[in-house]
């Protein structure tokens, strides 16, 4: 075939690119000209591919001979009309829904003035929660705690209706297909009162032919969703094997793990029609699918394979072009070939010399080549569909070492260290989660220095937007596939189940450059040692873990080999792969619970020497905004109020936080108080972590906390907040994922000075360490000059303590040793160093003198901020106001002014006045914080 990297000039390259949409009940508009100038235009040189294909040392001269003759197929196809066939008619309007059966359940709805029984607007894709709230007949889900209020929801049926109109035009193609992309999750579809369709299952699109159901005019389309509750009872109830596995009849139904509450979530079991319906009505072919392959990548040339699937129903004679390019520089290939009725393969090979690669964050760029592909038949242009892809090669390697085996990614032959934190999903009700939230929440990630995150299994699969956003923010995903924690069915239909929703995702998602592993699922194979499955009878264990490895290493495993070759497989998290006893330092992934569930002190993440850490993490209340986002004052009077307990979903989480941080810190002084220290609590003991396994490179190649975000307001373990307002943990994630890091650690009667650095080449830089006393006498400056190795971890400096004991007016709970990393006299990274615990650092009261003043740029604001003693944690906030500074939760040293830039939309005066400047002492101190807020 015809490898093509021509340079052919393409004047309108992009908008050939563009899927054409169509809205309404029209049919396709045919397309402009030279909208797919593959086919329609003279900008297609049927010359050039003739050349090129004459020139093809790799060619047979068969091959040669059926490129030329293809050339000439393709020459004469630019005469042909560019209407595409196919017509596609979004089912998002005229829905309506209400509870199915009026019984007692109404009533609790009714409470609110309203019926749910009666047909109200709907909005589809969405949810029954959302349907409800909408049309008020529910009060706000978050909100104080009305959660329990709202678990009746679960327990009833729900029916969804909207009408069809079915134009001559529509009935007059041989096919209409009726697509849901997502139904959750038991439900059953009727047309015209016929039932179409049976759905059980949440993460795969359905698509039946009702061509023969619908009649002219208006059709009316039903969705009825019985209890998920009652409908996964029923499926659990056909597994003989249930009564000795036990395994938990929500399973049976492949639904979302965390609609049933995690310890961070809510319980909102929902249902709905929750992604895109449509209509999809087509004559004789269609793409169904365009993946590319990257075979071989390099810098040199990328060899890849456009496999296009084309859907027939008669066979027949058709051409497959496929365009592509990244920004200016378009090529292009087409080949004819005779289709089979049902699904055909057409294997398009595409050689790229000297490609863009895609890499990940701090890398280098994230350029995407888009691939338009067309399919002919006749004179007719039948289909079009396009894809993209980022070009780049992936591997895990895991290679015997010292220490055991190896995991690391290996990205353009980089072994980059991954940096991130685990992804939960964006809201309780994802219908409802704009592009600007994914954006937000994505791009604080790479802010903070991020290049991987774990797309955790117990939400669901992504909408092709956050993909789209990792691959262009250049962020690594661990993707695990949907299967959270639980102990998972073994039955043969359930298997069948998961082996369609594998090829379908994986047919979605193959090529998004992002995606660096899949994964099988979160923490079930350790959950065989859970819940006293220990103490079942041998026969039952074995069947189970005959189950547990026929899914997870034989599904899921053959799935990834067929459908994404390229992409790495990984059977659980953690795991070693069943080469050692998971979870421990040899092998495979870890996650590391012993701080927090173990209740360990946070310096015990030092004693852990993981491959791979994919989970490690501490809790914190979000800030009071967010707080009273969902309480009244009566609910912020302590932190085990009945509201502030309803938004913790620990089981005694408060009281985790409140022991910890008693042996670090006094207690609050209040409310607000709990809530900063609880954040700084959290963003020091991660800290301690992320530093040590950074430090620990290459023993260990990844950092991923638990977690980023989170799907309502709550006390966990994330860094940014519902809201996406960072929280102390992400400002402290900026600064120890920086590229290049230096983290002063005390060990074996030193201070050893490590940098470490994710750079692929040497950074010549100033490494300054000094020791200060809190009121800003310095006792020691030292200053060298400092290469530092590429994609390493070294130290640099090793101070003995006895220098630093002897140091004349030396106490050790008063002085601070700060580390900074300086490229022209620039900070690129700066550390502190304490040398007693933290609960004996004597602290001097700090006063913090603050100056708002506005900068040039119209909304800036420089803030300048001063102590004369050492203040730790400054913390700037701004009330209800939206105005975030630079940088928070930073240490200002003594007699070191900053200043900080801001951006708000409110004014000089509304800011000034909510302006509250506090930091460590001021939580702890009887007094209130010491700030004048300029003037
Ligand atoms: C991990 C995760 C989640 C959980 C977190 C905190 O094991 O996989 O299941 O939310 O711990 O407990």
């Amino acid at each position: 075939m015809a490898p093509i990297d021509s340079g052919r000039p393409e004047p309108d390259w992009e908008s050939m690119l563009v899927r054409r949409e169509c809205a309404g009940f029209t049919n396709h508009q045919p397309a402009a000209a030279g909208h797919f100038s593959l086919v329609t235009g003279i900008a297609f040189p049927s010359l050039l591919l003739f050349c090129f294909a004459i020139s093809q040392s790799r060619s047979s001269s068969l091959s040669r001979i059926r490129f030329v003759l293809l050339s000439l197929f393709v020459f004469a196809a630019n005469t042909v009309a560019a209407t595409a066939q196919k017509q596609v008619i979004p089912l998002a309007s005229g829905w309506e829904f209400h509870q199915l059966i009026p019984g007692p359940l109404v009533q609790a709805a009714s409470s609110v003035g309203n019926d749910a029984s009666q047909w109200h607007p709907a909005v589809v894709p969405g949810c029954v929660h959302l349907d409800l709230l909408r049309n008020k007949l529910i009060p706000d889900p978050f909100y104080r705690d009305n959660e329990a209020k709202l678990q009746w929801i679960e327990n009833a049926d729900w029916e969804y209706r909207t009408t069809i109109q079915a134009t001559p035009v529509l009935l007059g193609q041989k096919h209409v297909d009726l697509v849901f992309e997502g139904l959750d999750a038991y439900a059953k579809v009727y047309l015209n009162d016929k039932l179409v369709l049976t759905a059980d299952k949440m993460f795969r699109e359905w698509r039946i032919n009702v061509k023969s159901d619908l009649k002219a005019g208006a059709n009316q389309l039903r969705v009825v969703f019985p209890s998920p509750i009652k409908a996964a009872a029923d499926i659990a109830a056909n597994d003989p094997w249930r009564e000795r596995t036990r395994v938990e009849a929500k399973t049976y139904l492949r639904k979302a793990a965390y609609e049933y509450g995690w310890d961070w979530g809510p319980r909102f079991v929902t249902s709905g029609i929750w992604r895109p319906a449509r209509l999809e009505a087509w004559n004789n072919a269609r793409i169904s699918d365009i993946q590319v392959r990257q075979l071989d990548v390099t810098s040199a040339v990328a060899h890849l394979l456009a496999e296009v699937e084309v859907t027939s129903s008669d066979g027949g004679n058709a051409a497959v072009s496929v365009g592509y390019g990244v920004a200016g520089k378009p090529a292009s290939v087409s080949r004819a070939v005779e289709l089979e009725p049902g699904v055909n393969h057409v294997t398009v090979p595409i050689d790229i010399a000297h490609p863009q690669l895609w890499y990940p964050s701090g890398y280098g760029a994230q350029p995407i080549y888009k691939f338009a592909v067309q399919l002919e038949m006749g004179n007719r242009i039948e289909d079009d569909a396009t894809a993209k892809t980022g070009l780049r090669s992936i591997v895990l390697r895991r290679e015997p070492d010292q220490w055991g085996r190896s995991f690391e990614f290996i990205v353009n032959g980089i072994p980059v260290f991954g940096k991130g934190a685990d992804v939960i999903p964006f809201d309780s009700f994802p219908t409802r989660v704009t592009t600007q939230q994914y954006r937000d929440v994505l791009q604080s990630a790479v802010a903070a220095n991020m290049n991987m995150i774990r797309h955790w299994g117990g939400g669901y699969y992504e909408t092709d937007e956050f993909y789209d956003l990792c691959d262009e923010l250049g962020i690594m995903i661990w993707q695990d596939f949907m299967f959270g924690n639980d102990w998972q069915p073994g039955a043969y239909d359930w298997k069948l189940n998961v082996t369609a929703e594998a090829e379908q995702q994986l047919k979605r998602l193959r090529n998004h450059p992002s995606i660096v592993i899949w994964c099988g699922n979160n923490e079930t194979e350790v959950a065989l040692a859970w819940h006293d499955r220990d103490k079942l009878p041998a026969d039952v264990r074995f069947q189970m873990w005959q189950d547990y490895v026929s899914t997870f290493s034989g599904i899921l495993a053959a799935a990834v080999s067929r459908y994404a070759p390229e992409t790495p497989y990984w059977p659980s998290s953690p795991s070693a792969d069943y080469e050692t006893v998971n979870d421990k330092y040899q092998s495979g992934d870890m996650h590391d619970w012993t701080v927090w569930h173990g209740r360990v002190p946070f310096t015990d993440y030092e004693k852990h020497n993981p491959r791979f850490m994919t989970e490690y993490g501490f809790q914190s209340f979000p800030e009071m905004r967010t707080v009273e986002s969902f309480t009244i004052p009566e609910d912020r009077l302590n932190i085990f109020t009945p509201v502030m307990l309803a938004h913790q979903k620990n089981t005694a989480g408060n009281a985790i936080i409140r022991d910890y941080m008693l042996r670090d810190y006094p207690q609050p002084k209040d409310f607000a108080s709990f809530l900063y220290a609880s954040q700084v609590l959290q963003a020091e003991g991660i800290k301690i972590g992320a530093e040590h396994l950074r430090r620990n490179r290459p023993r260990t190649m990844g950092s991923i906390y638990w977690q980023l975000n989170d799907c309502w307001p709550v006390a966990s373990w994330s860094s940014l907040d519902y809201y996406g307002r960072w929280k102390a943990l992400h400002y402290y994630a900026r600064r120890f994922y920086a590229p290049i890091l230096v983290s002063p650690h005390q060990e074996e009667g030193n201070v050893a000075v490590y940098i470490v650095s994710d750079k692929t080449s040497p950074t010549v830089a100033t490494l300054r360490v000094r020791i200060l006393t809190f009121d800003g006498k310095m006792l020691s400056d030292k200053s060298q000059p400092v290469q530092i190795t590429p994609l390493s971890s070294k130290v640099y400096l090793t101070m003995p303590m006895l220098d630093i004991t002897n140091l004349p007016n030396c106490d050790l709970g008063k002085i601070v040793l700060v580390a900074d990393l300086l490229v022209d006299n620039k900070p690129i990274s700066s550390n502190e160093l304490f040398f007693v615990p933290t609960k004996d650092v004597q602290l001097p009261q700090a006063t913090i003198t603050s100056d708002l003043t506005p900068a040039q740029r119209s909304g800036a604001y420089t803030l300048h901020l001063s102590s004369p003693v050492l203040a730790r944690n400054v913390y700037v906030s701004f009330g209800n106001l939206d105005a975030k500074p630079a940088d928070n939760y930073f240490d200002l040293l003594p007699g070191e002014a900053i200043d900080l830039t801001l951006s708000s939309a409110a004014s000089l005066d509304d800011l000034k006045k909510s302006m509250r400047v506090i930091s460590l002492t001021d939580a702890f101190a009887p007094h209130e914080a010491t700030v004048s807020a300029g003037n």
